[in-house]
């Protein structure tokens, strides 16, 4: 599955709570995702607004039409890939968690999210992996859109060029993505990993500051 296996890799250091892994996936694991996400961006547009989500394809229609992604947010190679890096044993989160594996689309000039940490509803430590799926310019280099992070006060820009595994933990590291601009396109596949993925009491998993944090970035279908 992975180009990177956890027998050879040299892993990075989580020391500041995100860590970046290039050329995560195997060349013909990477296409396969990335066919199922230009298919999704076709299928989502036909059906217009029914799916509709922010500017995410979110976890209930992407187990339709998506199968490989979902596969692989739930695989043992990713979950231990994960698990090392971090230092911790994690697992995927429940299905009806609508961040447990979505992905996200930046079509629009405009397209952002503001600064925000990934709330985390569970008894555990959560980790948001993503991976960028697509990530393009005008003139054929990255979009625009730059992720920043919030390292010792500081705002730390983290690349995010295709098939770069980023991971960190959302809950405590504030985190935005700058605007794309015009014909650009942006995809990411986002997942999220949890030490104990049972629910804290009380509180619900329907929402992470995520769902309304994406006020600013217009979907697809509108
Ligand atoms: O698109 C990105 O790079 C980050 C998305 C994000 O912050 C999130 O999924 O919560
Ligand atoms: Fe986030």
């Amino acid at each position: 599955m992975f180009v990177t296996t956890p027998d050879r890799i040299e892993f990075p250091s989580f020391e500041s709570k995100l860590a970046t892994l290039d050329n995560v996936l195997a060349a013909g694991l990477f296409a396969q995702i990335a066919a199922e996400v230009a298919a999704l961006i076709e299928t989502e547009r036909s059906y217009l607004p029914a799916h509709k989500k922010g500017g995410t394809v979110a976890y209930s229609a992407l187990r339709e039409k998506a199968p490989a992604l979902v596969s692989h947010y739930h695989s043992a190679t990713m979950r231990r890939l994960v698990s090392r890096i971090v230092g911790a044993e994690v697992k995927p989160t429940p299905l009806h968690d609508e961040s447990s594996c979505s992905v996200l689309f930046y079509e629009r000039p405009g397209d952002h999210i503001g600064w925000h940490y990934d709330h985390n509803f569970y008894r555990g430590r959560h980790f948001t992996v993503l991976i960028p799926v697509v990530n393009r310019g005008r003139d054929g280099g990255l979009s625009a859109a730059r992720l920043l992070a919030k390292q010792g006060g500081r705002d730390m820009e983290v690349a995010t060029p295709p098939n770069r595994m980023i991971i960190f933990e959302g809950a405590k590291v504030r985190h935005k993505v700058t605007p794309i601009s015009e014909g650009e396109r942006r995809c990411v596949w986002s997942m999220t990993y949890c030490t104990d993925p049972r629910n804290l009491a009380f509180q619900g998993v329907a929402r992470r500051v995520k769902d309304t944090a994406f006020f600013g970035l217009r979907s697809l279908w509108t």
